[in-house]
């Protein structure tokens, strides 16, 4: 089996759309293997998104994905699980998410897109550890 690490953000959590997130999955025949309603803090947040410190969107990313709990869970399919999470996810700006995926059907704002998904196997792995680095 192959994992992923998905985050339904702030923004999905303060909407009441985490139900709608996780139903999709689940009618997806992905399964739900870890998941925790967690307030955020700095230093993970800073951790999680190190690729993008120097971006010129990155303050507000850190203030937005700390601003109120999200919930993050870990995912699995039977293989390249992070990929198919990501084609779910749609597009990072929402204006350009195709209707049918979780942003282009639930989302308009660029920073508040809802959803996070690994965007590699490798990455996958490496935020895994940064969430759950407790899960085997
Ligand atoms: P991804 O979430 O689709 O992998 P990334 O490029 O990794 O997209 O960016 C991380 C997050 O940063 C995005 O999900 C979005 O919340 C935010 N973001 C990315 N690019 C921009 C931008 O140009 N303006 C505002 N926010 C952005
Ligand atoms: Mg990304």
């Amino acid at each position: 089996m192959d994992r992923t690490l998905v985050i339904c953000k702030p923004d999905a959590v303060e909407r009441g759309l985490v139900g709608e997130i996780i139903s999709r999955f689940e009618r997806r025949n992905l399964k739900i293997v870890a998941m925790e309603l967690r307030q955020v803090d700095e230093e993970t947040a800073a951790r999680h998104y190190a690729e993008h410190a120097e971006k010129p969107f990155y303050g507000e990313l850190i203030e937005f994905i700390t601003r109120s709990p999200a919930v993050v869970m870990v995912v699995e399919g039977p293989e390249d699980t992070w990929q198919v999470v990501r084609t779910m996810m749609g597009a990072t700006n929402p204006r350009e998410a195709a209707p049918g995926t979780i942003r282009g059907d639930l989302g308009i704002l660029f920073t508040e897109n809802l959803i996070h998904g690994s965007d590699s196997a490798e990455s996958a792995a490496r935020e895994i550890g940064i969430w759950f680095p407790g899960l085997g």
